[in-house]
Parts: structure tokens; sequence; C-alpha cells
């Protein structure tokens, strides 16, 4: 959790000398000119923090043990439609109590581009994809990193896992380039039993 304490700071320090709309961006992978280059772990946007909303693309049977995720690429135009329902770089934190078996359907909607998704234990540093090596068994689409072979335009693709560990991970694009623009939100597994989404 240390990182996330020291992101105001450097978001601060980027806004104080113009170095970008740190709100909208999220947090520039590098430091402006002038400015000594933050360290990796600090560069990564603030954990979204506040009321857990249910949105329709979320569901949870706490009597079943499941949740079930709509993600859809390119729902908006949003980030050259390299977006999960319109949000990038860490703008959503979607929660699902630790234990649940968790379904997320990938729909792809944008007209141009592969996507994939996958569960990702990075949370910083995504100017370099993070590797294709999903926290929990089965929590990643097939081919990620693959313009011709991962989740194609008009295609869908499900995946369910087992979060079976409490934390705060990322779901990740791993087609080359996509987190780096900010294709990644925050997935967290709460021990604590909270179901939703932070940050809308
Ligand atoms: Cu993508």
């Amino acid at each position: 959790m240390q990182a996330f304490k020291l992101v105001p700071v450097a978001a601060f320090l980027l806004a104080a000398c113009g170095g970008g709309d740190a709100a909208d961006s999220g947090a520039a992978d590098s430091a402006p000119a002038g400015q000594p280059a933050a360290p990796a772990a600090a560069v990564g946007p603030t954990l979204p923090s506040g009321a857990l909303t249910v949105p329709d693309w979320y569901s949870v049977d706490h009597d079943a043990g499941t949740v079930n995720v709509t993600l859809t690429a390119g729902s908006t135009p949003d980030n050259n439609y390299w977006n999960y329902n319109g949000a990038i770089r860490g703008q959503l934190a979607i929660t699902v109590p630790e234990g649940y078996t968790v379904t997320i359907d990938l729909v792809n909607q944008d007209p141009n581009m592969a996507h994939s998704v996958g569960v990702s234990s990075e949370l910083s540093n995504f100017a370099i994809p993070p590797a294709p090596n999903p926290v929990f068994d089965g929590a990643m689409t097939q081919n990620p990193q693959s313009m011709v072979d991962a989740t194609m335009p008009g295609e869908s693709e499900s995946i369910t896992f087992v979060a079976d560990a409490a934390g705060n991970y990322s779901l990740v694009c791993y087609i080359p380039g996509h987190s780096a623009v900010g294709m990644w939100l925050y997935f967290v597994v709460s021990a604590a039993d909270e179901a939703g989404v932070r940050g809308l």
C-alpha cells in the first residue's frame, strides 16, 4: 500500500509544474523536463476510494459466491477505443469478495483492434506490458498478446476463475502498447466481502 500513499505527492508535483492534466491522464509515464524521474512504484494513479456502486455490468450472488462482470473494450471512442467500459488507467477499482468465483465477459466493440484481459499483479509500471501470467488460474483470455488471435472486433470471450487471494491487482490488456496508453483498471479482491465498483 505504500506505493499508493506516494501517488498524491507525485500528482501534485506534476500539476504544480504544468506537467499535464494529472486528473485526466492519471500519471505521466515520464517526469516533466527538469524534474527527476519518479520511482517506478510511484507512477501509478491512486486506487479509487469512496463508495462502492453496482453498475449494470456488474452482478454478485452472495448465496452462490459468484460475481459476473461484463467488460466492454471500446465501449466508447475514448483513448482510441482502447478502454474498458469507457475507463482507463486505473480509474475504476472492480472489487470482488475473496473466494468468489468470478466470470468476466470481455466484449470487444472496438471497430479496429484486438484486445484481451487478464488479472495481473502489476500495479504501477504499465509502460512495459505486464507478462501474461495471470494471478489466478484461468484469469486471462486466449492469445492475449496477439493482434490477430486475441479477442477480435465484434467477438466476445469469457473467463472464469476463483479469486482466492485478497489483494490489489490489475485488469490488463496485453496487446503490445495498450497498457502503456492506459488500457488497465484496478481489480481488488476484498477480504471484507466487498462487492462492486469504486471510481464510477
Ligand atoms: Cu487492448
